[in-house]
């Protein structure tokens, strides 16, 4: 993944015309588009193979099955055009790996601790675990809260160079700059976006917080 502006628009748009039109809206300030199960279930994966045609679509479908489900899974979304595809870590190692072989050139992204409250009553409590299983497993990068600064710095030193995606912006209280200062490679942003009047501008903004962070 290409990472430039450092945003990732999260767009959980379940109306198709909607969803292209903020899509295009964003396209200079933003990195990708994640897709997940709102839009797909909505408009099938047609609205994945559009989206890929302009850009780095991340399908967000939280894979968690056994080995051979995740890999067919995988599979259709690269055969849609994904540029990425997020599993979680809890399925196990062999559920990780298959993702990560049946993705081949495609980015694999583990999701470690879930950004919202109650994700510290489970996967905070094996973020760590799923950081260094994603290591292992030959993964791009990791999910990391950034709704919680201090665990994305904290993974950031389990998961070295490796990208780390950072959701939990806005509307869950987290914001760019920190997930950023604390060692985000990019921020994935949805309702503080596409829920905005102005989508681009709101884009603009994030975007232009994220420069005046300081990076890692
Ligand atoms: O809260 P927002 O509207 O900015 O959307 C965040 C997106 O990121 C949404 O698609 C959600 O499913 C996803 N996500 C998290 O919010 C938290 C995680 O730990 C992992 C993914």
């Amino acid at each position: 993944m290409r990472i430039r502006h450092r945003l990732i628009l999260a767009l959980d748009v379940p109306e198709i015309d909607r969803a292209r039109s903020i899509a295009k809206a964003v396209s200079d300030q933003t990195d990708g588009i994640k897709v997940n199960w709102p839009l797909v279930l909505a408009g099938g994966l047609g609205i994945v193979r559009q989206l890929a045609a302009s850009g780095y679509v991340l399908c967000d479908f939280k894979i968690a099955d056994i080995p051979n489900t995740n890999r067919l899974i995988v599979e259709q979304a690269v055969r849609a055009g994904a540029s990425g595809v997020i599993c979680h870590g809890f399925a196990g190692e062999d559920s990780v790996r298959a993702c990560v072989e049946a993705a081949g050139k495609t980015d694999v992204f583990v999701v470690t601790e879930l950004s919202h409250p109650g994700g510290q009553e489970y996967t905070a409590k094996f973020a760590e675990d799923f950081a260094r299983l994603a290591v292992r497993a030959g993964a791009t990068g990791i999910i990391a809260p950034a709704t919680r600064p201090d665990r994305v710095k904290a993974l950031r030193g389990i998961v070295g160079s490796r990208l780390i995606l950072a959701p939990g912006v806005g509307a869950q209280g987290g914001r760019a700059s920190e997930a950023i200062a604390a060692g985000a490679d990019a921020v994935i942003v949805g309702r503080a976006i596409y829920e905005a009047k102005d989508p681009a501008g709101a884009a603009r903004g994030i975007a232009e917080e994220i420069r005046s962070a300081r990076p890692r």
